[in-house]
């Protein structure tokens, strides 16, 4: 039984021998291991790829341990990583150098097995909180998906992602037609299902790779890669009609909702980045409220 997370652990050491048992005894327990040979290797491996963990060797030529420790506690993207410096150094100020330099942990070389596992069981739980907390910053909790924060920070990443293999990407907003009234006549709790409901119904009429985000109270921001504008409209118009023809609420009392939508595309067409498009959308959006409601605008 694994004792973990399983956690993906960047070992730096400058010795293969060192290497060689350490990747040895970290991946007997299931983690993958990303191996370095010296600090400078073992900073471009952590740009490269997120790491949980590291054991960072003190003495190594280019960029000592200490050195590197340093670099990936203020590199935004590893400042929370948990770092363990080895060294053969056993006076209580290179500990505290260790600690000061942005160490979490500090192991003796010699390693002894039974201390390191300890050390990977202590940096596991710290991964395990940081897993979590990162994941609920981002999710909404009523619905599930990404809140705004991460919808945003996700097309950043889709929009560099279309630069690259040159594909387009498209998003739409989807706002549901007359809620007030749903929390008006039934409850606010009866709203929040309606809520959760309404998202079901998307996620269930979307391809793996889009992503949904609440955006607002009652309005959804669904990001389609590798899909252009015209497509993008197709999939609301399938959006629109599933979420028409869901049946809500408790058969005793069955309601129906309906939802409008404003598409617009973020790549290449739109030069004003995720901003211009969603005012795009947003317009159409409004102009689709305004014919009807009901009804998908491009
Ligand atoms: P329209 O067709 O023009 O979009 O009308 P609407 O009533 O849907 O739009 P409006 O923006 O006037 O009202 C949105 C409502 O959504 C008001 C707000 O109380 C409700 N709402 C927002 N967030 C939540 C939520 O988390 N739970 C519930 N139950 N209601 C919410
Ligand atoms: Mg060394
Ligand atoms: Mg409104
Ligand atoms: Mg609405
Ligand atoms: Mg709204």
């Amino acid at each position: 039984m694994m004792q973990f997370p399983a956690m993906r652990v960047l070992i730096a050491d400058d010795t293969v021998l060192m290497r060689t048992m350490l990747s040895e005894q970290v991946a007997s327990y299931g983690h993958d291991v990303i191996l370095a040979k010296d600090g400078r290797e073992a900073l471009e491996r952590a740009q490269a790829e997120p790491f949980d963990i590291a054991i960072i060797d003190w003495e190594m030529p280019w960029l000592s341990g200490l050195e590197v420790c340093w670099h990936l506690k203020a590199d935004p993207r590893t400042a929370y990583s948990y770092l363990i410096l080895m060294t053969s150094h056993d006076e209580p100020f290179y500990e505290m150098e260790a600690l000061d330099a942005g160490a979490d942990d500090f192991i003796h070389k010699p390693v002894n097995r039974a201390h390191l596992k300890a050390r990977l069981k202590a940096g596991g739980r710290i991964t395990e909180m940081h897993r979590l907390l990162v994941a609920q910053a981002q999710t909404d909790p009523l619905t599930g998906v990404a809140n705004r924060r991460a919808l945003l920070e996700r097309a950043g990443e889709e929009i560099r992602r279309a630069l690259r293999s040159r594909q387009p990407l498209s998003l739409l907003i989807a706002d549901i037609d007359h809620f007030k009234r749903i929390n008006d006549s039934r409850g606010h709790a009866a709203g929040d299902e309606a809520l959760q409901r309404f998202v079901k119904t998307l996620d269930g009429a979307l391809r793996p790779g889009d992503l949904i985000g609440r955006y607002g109270g009652e309005e959804f921001v669904v990001l389609l890669p590798n899909t252009a504008l015209a497509d993008a409209s197709a999939v609301a118009e399938r959006l629109r009609q599933r979420v028409a023809a869901q049946e809500m609420g408790p058969n005793s009392d069955s309601f129906r909702m309906t939802a409008s939508f404003g598409v617009a595309a973020v790549m290449p067409e739109a030069p004003g980045g995720i901003d211009e498009a969603l005012r795009v959308a947003d317009a159409a959006l409004y102009r689709a409220k305004a014919e009807g409601r009901n009804r998908v605008v491009p």
